[in-house]
């Protein structure tokens, strides 16, 4: 299993044929940070196509399938290596009141794509979860989304319940979702806003340093 084919299974959107190959490749010896780079090629050229508008939503919500099969496999090999050390954590997750994950799940997986450690808390997530999360793992960076209009109050909650808490000076918040802009969610006390999930990992390395 070379490197170019597991690049082309993720544009391809196998979504049933990834897992077997990740097998192959790592039975064959390949390093998982190796494979996990060129499953993430295959991913950045997914995010052109979406930008270019040669793929859609779909596409993007398949690639994202595609990319959690393989890192099923890639996982305990990923953990096994000592270079996860240095890897940025990232606290996912939809804020309390809101039940829409598939935008957070797609961000997630570019996120796992792109080498952050992730934590995903799920939907209807409240504001002790999130501190708690944040004290238990140290994470540099919470991302969360808000896809209703009722419950986009609940980032500003959050960003108190993280000052109360002495936390919201060591950590990055940014949120995304159809109800926000980046004007309403610094207003909410976020310090960052992305549209989408390409543009919002973007933005996420830059928040992180590593851009
Ligand atoms: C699917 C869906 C549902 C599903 C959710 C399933 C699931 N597991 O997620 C179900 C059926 C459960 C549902 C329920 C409801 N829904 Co609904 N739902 C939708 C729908 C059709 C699609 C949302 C979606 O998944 N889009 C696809 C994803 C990929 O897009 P996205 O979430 O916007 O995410 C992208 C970006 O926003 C961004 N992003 C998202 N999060 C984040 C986070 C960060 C940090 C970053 C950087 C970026 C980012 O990246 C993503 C990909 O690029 C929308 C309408 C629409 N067309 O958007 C309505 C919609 C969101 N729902 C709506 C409503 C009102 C409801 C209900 C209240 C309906 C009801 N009366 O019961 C309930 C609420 C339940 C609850 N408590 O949450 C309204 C919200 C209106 C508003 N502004 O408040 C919408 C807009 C429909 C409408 N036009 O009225 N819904």
């Amino acid at each position: 299993m070379d490197f170019e084919k597991l690049t082309e299974l993720v544009i391809e959107l196998e979504v049933d044929d990834i897992a077997d190959a990740v097998k192959e490749a790592l039975n064959e010896g390949k390093d998982a940070f190796d494979i996990l780079n060129s499953l993430t090629k295959g991913m950045d050229e997914v995010g052109r196509r979406y930008e270019e508008k040669e793929y859609y939503l779909t596409e993007l919500v398949l690639a994202g399938e595609t990319m959690k099969e393989a890192f099923n496999i890639l996982k305990p090999a990923l953990a096994a290596s000592d270079r996860t050390e240095d890897k940025v954590k990232i606290i996912i997750g939809t804020v309390k009141g809101d039940n829409h994950d598939i935008g957070k799940n797609i961000l997630g997986s570019l996120l796992l794509s792109s080498g952050f450690e992730l934590y995903d808390l799920g939907m209807d997530v409240d504001e002790n979860t999130i501190v708690e999360k944040v004290k238990e793992t140290g994470a540099q960076i919470i991302a969360l989304s808000s896809l209703l209009t009722m419950t986009v109050e609940q980032i500003k909650v959050v960003h108190e319940a993280l000052q109360s808490a002495g936390l919201r000076d060591k950590i990055k918040f940014i949120v995304g979702g159809a109800p926000l802009n980046m004007e309403l969610a610094k207003r909410l006390g976020a310090d960052d806003f992305a549209d989408d999930a390409v543009d919002g990992v973007r933005h996420i390395k830059r928040l992180s340093g590593m851009e």
